[in-house]
């Protein structure tokens, strides 16, 4: 099958190339002329080798095909993305990926939405956009079918997760899942656009609920003196409770945001949701004020190493990190940062060179982002760089032991403080 896929990221890119393994005739389409260009010249780059690979593989036998423009296809597969402005969901990526579709499509032509979008959007903006361009939404298959993967198992995951597929008739369903089912390799189970779309946001709404708890609970169990962490893995023994790990922060480009696509639908019958981001919303302001109190109230100015900048472990995606949040806050209460991530490219901040870099003269570390790199972390190495001794472990990565020998005062999220004598290293 001729196939179009509009938006060449994260998403769209592995999906179009596992379209193409699969014998496909695929031409994607990006707005992003540097993007274009980078997958016409040098191929794909990026954190994951698998997906690189395939990319090149198909790029190499021309099975995928970056082009310029939309490309007349039996099926087009739209995966922009739908960022929060202000806290609502942008859907103007989605519209004119739909407007533009519109116009190439021809009667009996597929047009299938991966973006995530708030229920009804999928029937409503392309069925708009083929209106727009004088033709008849009911000449087409029209789909919502969203993704999950996680970043770091590409390909193993679009390839073998079980997916949802929302038809805007049960025709249209199937002959979407029969493109699908091409590639994947899990089960494809069959629903209207407004229930896939539902489904998609109500899991990652699902997904911030239960961070809010472990990260209420790990601000509970300092006040209280308990160690949530050992509390956690002991009410995990139970069989039927699963309790997250607390953070510093929920980032990402879809946890922090699909929740509001849910509460702004109706604000009044949300209030869980809507308290559940307040929460995680709350952990960067907690970290920031740990990290305060562990500061030499003698210095006027204090320079904090943040390490991490991604919005979660080994990836290199740093959108809505926590680390942003922390970092802006510190410096309003007069510190100086430097922001070091071993992974991370681009960040609305400057980034460190070197982790050396970042810690020269700091008073404080804090491990924001538990890459497997930080692991290695040596606290007497680092205690020689730094002015001040203290360490902040706002993902429970560190074992405090060897950074205590070393002379650090320790704070780890949701222990409680061991308050200790700050000692100022001359
Ligand atoms: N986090 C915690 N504690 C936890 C788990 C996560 O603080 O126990 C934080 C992470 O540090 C990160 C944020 O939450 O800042 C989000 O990380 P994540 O691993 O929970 O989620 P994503 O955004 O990487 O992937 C999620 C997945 N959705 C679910 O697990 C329901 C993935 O399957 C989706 O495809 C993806 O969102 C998406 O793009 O929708």
């Amino acid at each position: 099958m001729k196939v179009c896929v509009v938006g060449l990221g994260y998403i769209g890119l592995p999906t179009a190339a596992l379209l193409a393994a699969a014998h496909h005739e695929v031409f994607g389409f990006d707005t992003d002329d540097e993007r274009r260009a980078e997958l016409a010249h040098i191929g794909a780059v990026g954190s994951e080798r698998p997906v690189r690979d395939l990319v090149n593989a198909v790029l190499s036998n021309r099975r995928l095909q970056v082009c310029d423009r939309i490309v007349a296809a039996q099926a087009y597969i739209i995966c922009v993305p739908t960022p929060a402005k202000e806290r609502e969901p942008d859907l103007s990526y989605v519209e004119g990926a739909a407007n533009m579709v519109a116009q190439s499509a021809q009667p009996g032509a597929m047009i299938i939405l991966e973006s995530t979008v708030p229920p009804g959007t999928t029937e409503r903006v392309i069925g708009a956009a083929l209106r727009a361009a004088g033709k008849n939404p009911d000449h087409f298959r029209i789909a919502h079918a969203p993704e999950r993967v996680v970043p770091g198992a590409i390909l193993q995951e679009l390839r073998g997760n079980a997916r949802v597929i929302g038809g805007r008739t049960p025709g249209d369903a199937q002959a979407v899942a029969a493109l699908y089912g091409t590639f994947c390799r899990g089960e494809i189970t069959l629903c209207s656009c407004n229930t896939a779309e539902f489904v998609k946001v109500v899991e990652n709404t699902y997904r911030d609920i239960n961070i809010a708890f472990a990260n209420e609970l790990s601000v509970l169990a300092e006040e209280l003196g308990i160690d949530v962490w050992e509390t956690i893995a002991l009410a995990n023994r139970h069989p039927r409770v699963n309790i997250l790990s607390p953070g510093p922060g929920v980032g990402g480009h879809c946890i922090p945001v699909d929740p509001r696509f849910l509460s702004n639908a109706n604000p009044l019958v949300t209030e869980l949701i809507q308290s559940a981001r307040r929460v995680n919303d709350r952990m960067p302001y907690q970290v920031v004020r740990r990290v305060m109190e562990m500061l030499s109230p003698e210095r006027a100015c204090w320079k904090v190493a943040l390490l991490g900048a991604a919005y979660k472990a080994d990836v290199d995606d740093a959108r809505e990190s926590p680390c942003e949040r922390i970092d802006a806050l510190l410096r309003e209460r007069g510190c100086s940062t430097a922001i070091y991530d071993p992974l991370v490219r681009r960040f609305s901040r400057p980034l460190a060179p070197t982790l050396e870099e970042a810690l020269k003269d700091a008073d404080a570390l804090v491990l924001v982002t538990n890459h497997r790199e930080f692991a290695e972390l040596d606290p007497a190495s680092s205690a020689a760089l730094m002015r001040s001794l203290n360490v902040i472990d706002t993902r429970n990565a560190f074992d405090m032991e060897p950074w205590r020998r070393s002379g650090f005062s320790c704070y780890t999220l949701g222990r409680p403080m061991t308050r200790r004598r700050i000692v100022a290293v001359a």
